[in-house]
């Protein structure tokens, strides 16, 4: 890997862009899409990131470095207030702010927190109205208690807005062109060939909770983390062994499915995945384990980068 920074054309430039917003409303597939790559897992499952992600894009105009962070939500327990916490935090000291809003449905009381949030910020705000592939459109909602919230606030600030799809990528070229304008001046801050910083580790634990992100509903998906405890890298075949937590024994028969179908079909879906990302085969081993009230151990949050 070469360590060599990337040369812009002309006066390039280069900031951090912390990419905010309630919980669901298209972060990640929306990073993924900027990026054209997933570096990022996604799911209708709220909270389905869990830790803040930095992923840099380089261009010969620039380098952005994106911060994907889990969304905000309705806290429930340490687990949920420590990822709001991480998520508000993110924005202190980063050059420009996208905030992504799901504009197919009305604000929620979480895109009301963020509005009120960025009115006091001083960096520059760019607003996707992301999901602009669905019938319906409330952007004149967000637009309107943006309105009430300036004025409440006596504020001065004037976010960019952005109608988007990041499921099919529209919009995508108008909202790079705005965020580059946002970031100053300056030199790379990453070499070219360094996509994401986020370790392996928990990159391959957050694609095997995708998987079961789609196929388990209610409770039970805030209920489980997966740790990688190791990753044998031989040069063609990478053997992980990971620890699938639940906090109940009765998840655990639940994740592991009738005859195992569950743990099987997971296995088989993350290797797939994990080659598309990595280029190499891989052999998972998965262990079910039950750890009570893991969501309120400050030692397990830590170890997973929850705290
Ligand atoms: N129709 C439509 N669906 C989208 C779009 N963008 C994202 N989605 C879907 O919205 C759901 C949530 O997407 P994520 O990217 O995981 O959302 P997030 O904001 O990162 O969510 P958290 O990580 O929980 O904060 C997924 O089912 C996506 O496929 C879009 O532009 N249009
Ligand atoms: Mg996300």
């Amino acid at each position: 890997m070469s360590t060599d920074l990337p040369k812009f054309e002309g006066v390039g430039r280069a900031g951090v862009v912390a990419i905010v917003g309630r919980t669901n409303v298209g972060k990640s597939t929306l990073l993924n899409h900027l990026l054209g790559e997933k570096v990022s897992i996604v799911s209708d499952t709220v909270q389905t990131t869990r830790n803040v992600i930095r992923a840099i894009l380089t261009e010969p105009r620039g380098q952005i470095v994106f911060l994907d962070t889990p969304g905000v939500h309705k806290a429930q327990g340490e687990l949920g207030k420590n990822l709001n916490r991480a998520a508000r935090s993110a924005v202190q000291g980063t050059d420009a702010i996208l905030l992504v809003v799901d504009a197919s449905i009305k604000p929620e009381l979480e895109d009301d927190g963020w509005l009120r949030r960025i009115a006091s910020e001083e960096a520059p705000c760019v607003i996707a109205l992301n999901k602009s592939d669905r019938q319906s459109n409330c952007a004149e909602e967000y637009k309107q208690l943006w309105a009430e919230i300036k004025a409440e606030k006596e504020s001065t600030k004037e976010p960019i807005w952005v109608a988007v799809s990041a499921l099919r990528g529209d919009g995508m070229a108008e909202l790079l062109n705005l965020l580059f304008a946002q970031v100053p001046e300056g030199p790379p801050l990453f070499p070219d060939d360094i996509l994401t910083d986020y370790p392996r580790k928990l990159n391959i634990a957050d694609v095997i909770r995708e998987k079961y992100f789609h196929k388990l509903h209610a409770e039970l998906p805030h209920a489980l983390a997966v740790w990688v405890e190791s990753i044998d890298e031989k040069e063609n075949k990478w053997t992980v062994e990971a620890s699938v937590y639940v906090e109940r024994h009765s998840q655990k028969g639940i994740v592991i499915g009738e005859k195992g179908r569950l743990l099987k079909w997971v296995r088989e879906q993350s290797e797939r995945d994990l080659y598309e990302m990595y280029g190499v085969r891989f052999q998972l081993k998965l262990w079910v384990k039950v750890e009570k009230n893991w969501r309120k151990n400050f030692w397990i949050l830590r170890k997973l980068g929850y705290a």
